[in-house]
């Protein structure tokens, strides 16, 4: 059995698209198929992810026929812990996938995914533009008591995956210090798991989202961010940025339509700016740049006992 595999990355941030090779997802809705998913082969998420193929750094995609024809594509993202609402980083690789494939032009490109409808732009200099989901801040400055006593502050908000973006954590944000960062994050997050803090319904904050000022002046802002099975994103990520945007937007810091250039903790940048949806919801706009890294046709032997990943 074999499978073909498309890898690019956004702004440094991996994602691994499965192109032929794998299962039609049974389901009408993006609901349906994640569940299908979810239940029946999973095998496929950690063959395509963890080792001897991969690695706690990649995203995958899967891509699936629309939900309601409304455009030609959905996804369902994944990574080493499970199944992600959305990627921005990750939607901004199948695009520029899909271009590299010769399957889909310079316009604006329709793609379902499990938590609702996105709208990709590609450019014609190659970068694309996501018109993400509504995002929205749930709670501002949640006080956190972590184990050592320090107590952080932080906003829960929704980019199409749940966030705690805290500024006042006291750690400088250098590529230099991602082992540092990565394990202080942890800790941020396990307390978050421990306390009664949940975005809504009771969801999970998966997304652990630590500010700072930008190092590059042109930059607005720089992230680190903690995703859920320990891996760090070296993109600005695109639903993280949504997030920020939601915050700034609700402390009337960041007007409609005006630009945000977010930095990731290696220096690499998403342009963001957002409209007013409904409510309180923003609707925002993330651009940015994927490369096509690998074109690969994945081997699973019957002999090898360690085929579907460990
Ligand atoms: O870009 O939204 C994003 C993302 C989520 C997790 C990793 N990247």
């Amino acid at each position: 059995m074999s499978a073909r595999i498309i890898d690019s990355h956004t702004g440094g941030e991996p994602t691994r698209c499965l192109i032929e090779g794998g299962p039609r997802l049974q389901g009408r809705t993006m609901a349906e198929r994640l569940a299908d998913f979810r239940a029946n082969h999973d095998r496929w998420r950690r063959a395509l992810i963890l080792e001897p193929r991969g690695s706690e750094v990649l995203v995958g995609a899967w891509l699936v026929p629309p939900e309601e024809n409304a455009g030609r594509w959905g996804v369902i993202f994944f990574n080493n812990a499970g199944m992600l609402g959305m990627c921005g980083h990750g939607t901004i690789g199948v695009v520029a996938t899909l271009a590299h494939l010769g399957r889909l032009q310079p316009g604006v490109h329709p793609i379902d995914t499990p938590v609702g409808l996105v709208q990709a732009e590609l450019h014609e200099d190659g970068s694309v533009t996501v018109a993400n989901v509504p995002a929205y801040r749930l709670h501002r400055q949640l006080p956190l008591r972590l184990p050592s006593g320090q107590t952080v502050h932080g906003d829960v908000a929704w980019g199409g995956n749940w966030f705690f973006l805290c500024s006042d954590h006291g750690q400088a944000l250098l590529p230099t210090r991602c082992r540092e960062l990565s394990a202080y994050a942890q800790t941020v997050r396990d307390a978050l798991d421990a306390s009664s803090i949940r975005g809504a319904d009771g969801a999970l904050i998966d997304h652990i989202e630590l500010l700072g000022p930008a190092e590059d002046p042109r930059n607005h802002g720089r992230n680190f961010v903690l995703c859920p099975g320990g891996a760090y994103d070296r993109s600005p990520c695109g639903t993280g940025t949504s997030a920020k945007l939601a915050c700034l937007a609700a402390d009337g810091e960041l007007p409609p339509g005006v630009l945000w250039r977010q930095e990731s903790v290696i220096g690499t940048v998403f342009e963001a700016r957002y409209v007013f949806g409904k409510g309180e919801e923003v609707m925002p706009f993330i651009r940015g740049c994927a490369f096509v890294t690998l074109d690969a046709t994945l081997f699973f032997d019957a002999r090898d006992d360690r085929a579907w990943g460990f």
